[in-house]
């Protein structure tokens, strides 16, 4: 078996641990009322290192955020939408 073949065999090994690493919340935030709001909260999760997706919505007060379980965590997404002045609770 030559490296390159190993290599290959190693990469495919791994790969379908790293796509499981991606985790996706939907996070409740009531104080959203106006439509600048998503805007400043997708802004503020998306700063969040390891965050891959946001998307905020006005009309069910919630945000589905998609991200990297090895680099954040839920408690970190929370923090960052808190800080910006949107307290929010993980809906699942
Ligand atoms: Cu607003």
């Amino acid at each position: 078996m030559t490296t390159r073949n190993v290599l290959l065999i190693a990469l495919m090994a791994v790969t379908p641990y790293v796509a499981a690493d991606t985790q996706t919340v939907t996070l409740n935030i009531p104080k959203m009322d106006c439509p600048i709001c998503p805007v400043t909260v997708e802004a503020a999760l998306n700063k969040v290192d390891g965050v891959s997706e946001v998307d905020a919505d006005l009309d069910t007060r919630s945000a589905t955020v998609s991200f990297d379980d090895s680099r954040t965590n839920v408690d970190e997404l929370t923090t960052a939408t808190a800080n910006a002045g949107y307290p929010s609770t993980v809906i699942q």
